[in-house]
């Protein structure tokens, strides 16, 4: 309420100012005066060169109010890589935004308008269009080149871990399904046809497949501190954007197009915390929790992309442990999907006649693959993994 009162008042004062001026103006045509040229466009030249100059003042002033509450640093290690081309170009797009904004205020207020004053024709100058087409040339192709190289390494298919762990994640409207392959460490198949994909089994997941059996859905994703991430993307509605702010990883979800994002965490979420206690915004209380923020601090997965009116509920958080000892320890604790079904079918669901309920209860595998094989014909149509 406060917001709009002030915005008010301020479109008012600024309403009754170009108000005042034109009565001026007509007043003074009234009078017969004419116009006073010379006067009113010297006063514009010095109004625009104190907009810039508040302009840059408050530019200058909203870096320090704000830097200190932006993300903290990169938490992957590719992350560094990505932040430093974000530095380097942001240096040296500071340098052209103040000289060609200042260029155009101060251009305003030099040159303005005055009844013997003569306009200056100035049709070419092969030096000053060489100047102002190499300098931005060999800029940009700097900073192309090095986004192209940060680029081929981050998804460099060749050298990655093939030890890295695998998750599935697929977004939906309006969650995410994040399945884990379980001790196995495979996943089990999926066929996505209209037999498989039932409401309670929306990624049509294979039973027959032993693979599938200690597969977990997880309520919140764990990663493991300088172990290799490999994420698969996939969707079942319409586009979400798997984005990991404090890894910086991002990577659209198309339904229909698989995608992936291969990253390697590096610090853990108590480590994270650690860092940050150090920090003043962080020290400062949390009114929701009573608590320095640094404390409650957690690491999030959100969907980027606008997928429609629940969208920013689709956030999980995320957690990276120090070992494989207490991954293992998490993972222990998990419910595979086989044996707890979907989450909208409660546990002690029966079979039903889409199949969906072949997951619950503790069907045996024979029952599951007796009704699987029912249901297709004896035809899958296997998606990879
Ligand atoms: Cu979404």
């Amino acid at each position: 309420m406060l917001a709009f009162v002030a915005f008010a008042f301020i479109v008012l004062f600024f309403t009754i100012l170009v108000l005042i001026g034109k009565t001026n103006e007509l007043s003074e045509d009234v009078a017969g005066k004419g116009m006073n040229y010379d006067s009113k466009s010297k006063w514009n030249g010095y109004f625009l060169l104190a907009f810039v100059i508040l302009f840059f003042i408050s530019i200058v002033y909203q870096v320090k109010l704000l830097a200190p509450i932006m993300i903290p640093k990169s938490a992957s290690y590719h992350g560094d890589k990505t932040d430093n081309l974000f530095y380097v170009t942001l240096f040296f797009m500071t340098i052209v935004f103040i000289l060609t904004q200042f260029a155009l205020f101060y251009f305003g207020y030099r040159y303005n308008q005055g009844m013997n004053k003569k306009a200056l024709f100035y049709s070419h100058n092969n030096k000053l269009e060489v100047i102002g087409t190499v300098i931005p040339a060999i800029v940009l192709a700097v900073l192309v080149v090095m986004g192209m190289r940060v680029w081929f390494q981050i998804f460099d298919v060749e050298s990655r871990d093939k030890n890295a762990m695998v998750i599935e994640m697929t977004g939906k409207q309006f969650q995410w399904m994040a399945r884990y392959p379980g001790p196995d460490g495979k996943f089990g198949h999926r066929i996505q046809d209209t037999a498989h994909i039932t409401p309670t089994n929306e990624l049509g997941i294979d039973w027959t497949d032993a693979n599938s059996h200690d597969d977990f859905f997880a309520d919140k994703l764990v990663f493991i501190k300088d172990k290799p991430v490999l994420v698969k993307l996939g969707a079942l509605d319409v586009i979400h954007s798997f984005y990991l702010p404090h890894f910086r990883v991002k990577m659209d979800c198309v339904p229909g197009i698989p995608t992936q994002f291969y990253f390697t965490p590096k610090y853990t979420t108590e480590e994270m915390r650690d860092y940050l206690k150090d920090l003043p915004w962080w020290q400062t209380i949390n009114p929701e929790t009573g608590e320095p923020r640094w404390k409650t601090f957690k690491y999030e997965l959100a969907c980027a992309e606008i997928c429609g009116r629940s969208h920013y509920g689709m956030q999980k958080e995320v957690v990276v442990v120090k070992d494989q000892a207490a991954y293992d320890e998490w993972v222990k604790k998990q419910t595979p999907i086989y044996v707890a079904p979907a989450a909208a079918a409660p546990a002690d669901s029966t079979k039903t006649a889409d199949g969906g309920g072949i997951s619950g209860g503790g069907k045996t595998e024979d029952n599951g693959k007796k009704v699987v094989s029912e249901l297709t014909g004896g035809t899958t149509h296997r998606s990879s993994k």
